[in-house]
C-alpha cells in the first residue's frame, strides 16, 4: 500500500511510487492489534495534510469536549492543558476560549505554523519523555493531557505513557480519544486499518500497558465520531480519580466479544473479503451500464479502500472534498484526481462512492440537492447500500 496520506501533485505522478507492507496483528497474550511494519514518523508527519477541523462534525465534537471537561472536573483559569497531536490548535482553542493555559505539540511543522497564526503555543516535535521533561521545566505541571487521534499514531506506547506520567500533575488526567477496537470489528471498519495507525486499542490491553507505568483508566464514556470512538481518562495512581463502573463494563463487553479470541479477528477478515468482493461486482455492474462514478472525501481511509479493493480511475472518475490542500492533487496509489465539492453539483454524476462515510449525516445533508436530482450515494461501511 501507499501512505495513505501521500497525495500526489502531477509532478509526482512520472515518479515510482513507494509501497509499504500493511499487516495487522494480534497479540495471543495481551491481545493489543498492532501493525508490524512500521514507517518512520518524519516520513509520514512532517509535512502533513489532514485537519479535522474542515468538519462541522469535529468542530462541535471538540468544542462540546472542553466545556464538558472543564465542567466535570471543575477546572481553573490558568490551568495548563497540554495536546498531544494539536494539529491547527482547534481544541486547544476551546480550552483557551475558558481561559486554560494551553500548549500544543504535533511534529507537522505545516500545520503547527496554522495554529501559531492563531495564536496556539506549538511545540512543533514528536512527543517524547525527553519533551515532556523541557515542558515541565518551562511551563510546569499539565492538569490534562489530551490526545485525539494521536495515541495510535505513537509507535513508542512505553515512552508516550513515561511522557504522560512526568508532565501530570499529582491529580491531573490524561484523557485520550481514539476510534474503539470493538466498533472496528463489529462495523467492519477495515479501512481505518493503515500506516499512520500502529495500535488498535480495546480497553483491556491499555489497563496492562499504564499498570506498567504506576497508571489507571478511571472511565472511559463513547463518542461517535470516525465510526464509533472513546474517551479513556487515566490518572497516576494515587491520585484523587477512582475507577468508575464503566471501567469493568468495558471489560466485560470486551469479554463478551470475545476480543480475548483468535476467531473474532477471522471473522472480521472474512467479512472484510466480502466487501471487496461486492463492491468491485456492484462498481462494475454500474459502469457496464454506462453509469458515471465518482468519490466523496479524499480520507486516508478511502485511500486504503481504493487501494484494497482495486478501484481504480476507470471506474472512479474524480474524488470531490473540501480540504482545499487535497484539491488538485491526486489520490496515492491510485491516481484519482481530487476536486472541491462544488464539482458534483455542476456534474452531476450518477452515483457517488462515499469513501469520508464516517461524515454521511454531514455529507449527505450538504448534498441534498445533488439527491433530489437524481444523485445517489453508496455507503459501503459498515456494509454495502446506496441512499
Ligand atoms: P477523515 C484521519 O483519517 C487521519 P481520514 C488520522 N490518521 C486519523 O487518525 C483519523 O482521521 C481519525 C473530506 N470532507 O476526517 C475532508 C469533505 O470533503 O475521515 C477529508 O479529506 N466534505 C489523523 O483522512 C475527508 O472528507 C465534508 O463535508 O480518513 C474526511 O477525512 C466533510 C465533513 C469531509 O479522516
Amino acid at each position: 500500500m501507499p501512505i495513505p496520506n501521500g497525495f500526489l501533485s502531477r509532478k509526482d505522478l512520472t515518479i515510482k511510487e513507494e509501497r509499504y507492507p500493511l499487516e495487522v496483528y494480534v497479540c495471543e497474550d495481551c491481545w493489543l492489534v498492532q501493525l508490524t511494519h512500521v514507517i518512520p514518523a518524519e516520513i509520514m508527519f512532517k509535512n502533513y495534510l489532514y485537519i479535522p477541523s474542515t468538519s462541522q462534525t469535529m468542530l462541535e465534537h471538540f468544542k462540546a469536549f472542553a466545556v464538558g471537561l472543564v465542567d466535570e472536573y471543575g477546572l481553573k483559569p490558568n490551568d495548563l492543558i497540554v495536546d498531544i497531536g494539536s494539529n491547527d490548535g482547534t481544541l486547544l482553542g476551546y480550552f483557551r476560549e475558558q481561559e486554560m493555559r494551553v500548549l500544543g505539540v504535533d511534529p507537522a511543522s505545516n500545520i503547527a505554523q496554522v495554529a501559531r497564526l492563531k495564536g496556539i503555543d506549538t511545540i512543533d516535535d514528536f512527543f517524547t519523555e525527553e519533551l515532556a521533561k523541557k515542558i515541565d521545566k518551562e511551563y510546569g505541571k499539565a492538569k490534562v493531557v489530551t490526545a485525539t487521534n494521536a495515541v495510535a499514531h505513537i509507535n513508542d506506547l512505553h515512552g508516550l505513557c513515561q511522557g504522560v506520567r512526568l508532565l501530570l500533575d499529582k491529580d491531573g488526567m490524561f484523557v485520550m480519544e481514539y476510534p474503539y477496537l470493538a466498533d472496528l470489528l463489529d462495523k467492519n471498519e477495515f479501512d481505518t486499518i493503515y500506516h499512520e495507525h500502529l495500535s488498535y486499542f480495546a480497553i483491556r490491553p491499555l489497563i496492562t500497558l499504564f499498570k506498567q507505568h504506576g497508571m489507571q483508566i478511571f472511565d472511559i464514556k463513547r463518542t461517535p465520531v470516525h465510526g464509533g470512538s472513546i474517551l479513556v481518562y487515566v490518572s497516576k495512581k494515587g491520585s484523587r480519580h477512582t475507577p468508575k463502573d464503566t471501567v469493568r463494563e468495558f471489560v466485560q463487553l470486551e469479554l463478551l466479544k470475545k476480543l480475548n479470541k483468535k476467531e473474532a479477528y477471522d471473522e472480521f477478515a472474512r467479512r472484510v473479503a466480502g466487501i471487496k468482493r461486492d463492491l468491485m461486482e456492484y462498481l462494475k455492474s454500474l459502469k457496464s451500464q454506462r453509469k458515471r462514478i465518482v468519490g466523496y472525501g479524499a480520507a486516508a481511509k478511502g485511500n486504503v479502500l481504493l487501494n484494497y479493493c482495486g478501484v481504480t480511475s476507470e471506474l472512479l472518475s474524480y474524488i470531490v472534498d473540501s480540504i482545499p490542500y487535497k484539491q488538485g492533487r491526486y489520490t496515492p496509489g491510485t491516481h484519482i484526481p481530487i476536486y472541491p465539492e462544488a464539482r458534483l453539483a455542476k456534474d452531476r454524476p450518477d452515483y457517488t462512492l462515499l469513501l469520508a462515510w464516517n461524515f454521511a449525516d454531514e455529507i449527505l445533508k450538504k448534498q441534498v440537492k445533488y439527491r433530489e436530482n437524481g444523485g445517489q450515494f453508496i455507503i459501503t461501511i459498515p456494509y454495502l447500500r446506496v441512499e
